[in-house]
């Protein structure tokens, strides 16, 4: 029954992402490696099958390591060999190829967790799933409807229990009672959001942690059809917000009132807000820049209080499709580092790890911030809050859920509107466009993938338009997640900065 995939589906950023209908074999096959994986590391692993922003009739799967991270970069070809097998004895020859090699034993337990987003093909993908597991003689628990988050959460605490209740519940208590304690009680300053779910598993899991935020935050929720998979993302969401910078579906223009969009497996949030009619789009960037600020103020009070500990060092990392005036704005304003990865949270996540308090996001909205417990002394004058803060902020991955009550905390306890916010900085004016190569995997990037080492002559054309545009910066990479390559942009002004993408992509074409 799973014998051959129909075409060759790599692992990349987001794990394998694909149409549907051509992801049985694939999944049935991640079974047999998480299990693998299982037991390699002889600790619990989470599965998650989710196609997150990309349109309803797709899915996805990916591995989630133990300690609640994305699988280890180094099995990443592994696993994608492996399941890509052009047959089922070529698949079980390459499986005990890979245990002889990594010197699993004979009788090693596995433990494998799983969980879906609202697609309409996940019971079908769960149930290859399933078949997989059973096949390597895993023993499994399907939570079945779960944001990704959620799954990173449970999957860490079942192999580290301090870290909180295996359950979806434990996670809105977790959630719930860290914000309850760190922002003020009163349903006069309670906050008050519009929350659009994108159609997907963020309405099922919001609508049911409503009990544990009644009393502590107004979520007006719409965007809640998930019985209605063919909605999913369907002009509403984060990725739709983003890219058009425009209100979503069924989200009202109202003057200045802060609203936000989940993705589809409500792991990337934006926030927005109409002024003066005007939209204001407050991304990942605008995020990230919010919480380095803040956190920079305990930076400051533990300057002054003349701490005999080493103040705690704030650094924040970005991609480079971050805009630049969220950067310069990080840097010399808040005097703080920025550090520039490849694209794909999984290298944002691993360099914050390097700060005591370490700030990453991805310019749509996905990212968190990680707090080394180790490093923020219980001699610090705050660590009662930031170890509060570190309890409402996902640790393991970002999360629209606890990064949506991260903001209202920060904006409540900074008393500041949703468009102050939004005025920290002004965004330089970008555009983001994508087109089809004959072959993307030519285009290869250095420095961040800020710069093209191949073809030579499409970067010398880059530099040779950008030198001519005032404030201008532009990068080409091909995508990981889709068969195109990304044209990024920035400029003094939206027809410069329109031009010059547009200049780019025809050139490449
Ligand atoms: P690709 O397709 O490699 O650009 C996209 C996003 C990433 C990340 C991944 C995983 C952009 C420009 N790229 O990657 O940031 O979120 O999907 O979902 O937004
Ligand atoms: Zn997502």
């Amino acid at each position: 029954m799973f014998d051959r995939p129909p075409k060759y589906i790599a692992y990349g950023t987001a794990g394998f992402r694909d149409n549907a209908a051509d992801l049985d074999t694939i999944v049935y096959r991640v079974g047999l490696v998480a299990a693998m994986r299982s037991r390699y590391l002889g600790k619990t692993v989470g599965v998650m099958i989710t196609a997150s922003h990309n349109p309803p009739e797709d899915n996805g799967a990916k591995i989630i390591d133990p300690l609640g991270d994305m699988l280890q970069e180094s099995w990443e070809s592994r696993v994608a060999e492996i399941c890509n097998a052009q047959t089922d004895s070529e698949c079980v020859d390459l499986l005990k190829k890979s245990y002889l090699e990594l010197k699993i034993p004979d009788g090693q337990v596995s433990n494998v967790v799983y969980g879906r987003d609202t697609r309409a093909s996940g019971p079908r993908l769960a149930e290859a799933l399933q078949a997989g597991l059973l096949r390597a003689e895993s023993s499994s628990t399907d939570f079945g409807l779960v944001t990704t988050p959620q799954l990173h959460y449970i999957t860490r605490c079942i192999n580290d229990p301090t870290f909180g209740e295996p359950t979806v519940d434990g996670y809105f208590k977790k959630i719930s009672s860290a914000f309850s304690k760190l922002t003020p009680r009163s349903p006069l300053t309670r906050s008050s959001v519009t929350v659009d779910c994108a159609n997907g598993v963020g309405a099922v899991k919001l609508l049911e942690m409503m009990p544990y935020i009644n009393d502590l935050a107004e979520l007006n929720l719409v965007n809640v059809q998930y019985t209605d998979p063919d909605s999913l993302n369907v002009e509403c969401g984060a990725d739709y917000v983003k890219t058009n910078q425009h209100l979503p579906k069924n989200v009202q223009p109202e003057h200045d009132k802060l609203c936000c969009s989940l993705d589809g497996d409500a792991d990337r949030i934006v926030f927005y807000l109409v002024h003066d009619g005007n939209f204001c789009l407050l991304d990942g960037d605008k995020i990230a820049s919010l919480a380095a600020g803040f956190f920079r103020r305990f930076q400051e009070d533990s300057e002054h209080t003349g701490e005999l500990e080493k103040p705690i060092d704030i650094g924040v990392v970005q991609t480079a499709y971050a805009n630049g005036s969220s950067t310069n704005y990080i840097k010399s304003d808040l005097h703080l580092p920025v550090d520039c990865t490849k694209t794909g949270v999984k290298h944002l996540h691993h360099v914050a790890q390097k700060y005591g308090i370490g700030i990453y996001f991805e310019a749509n909205g996905h990212g968190t911030v990680l707090f080394n417990q180790d490093r923020i002394s219980d001699n610090h004058v705050h660590s009662d809050v930031l170890n509060l803060y570190a309890e409402l902020v996902n640790q393991t991955v970002g999360d629209a859920i606890s990064d949506l009550f991260l903001v209202l905390a920060i904006l409540e306890t900074l008393n500041i509107t949703a468009y102050d916010w939004f005025m920290q900085y002004v965004d330089l004016p970008n555009k983001l466009m994508k087109t089809r190569v004959k072959d993307r995997n030519v285009f290869k990037t250095t420095d961040a993938e800020r710069r093209l080492v191949n073809p030579e002559d499409v970067q010398q054309k880059i530099d040779e338009l950008v030198r001519n545009t005032p404030q201008g910066r532009c990068f080409v990479r091909a995508s990981g997640t889709e068969d195109v390559v990304r044209v990024y942009a920035e400029a003094q002004t939206q027809e410069s900065c329109d031009a010059l993408a547009k200049e780019v992509c025809n050139y490449i074409a």
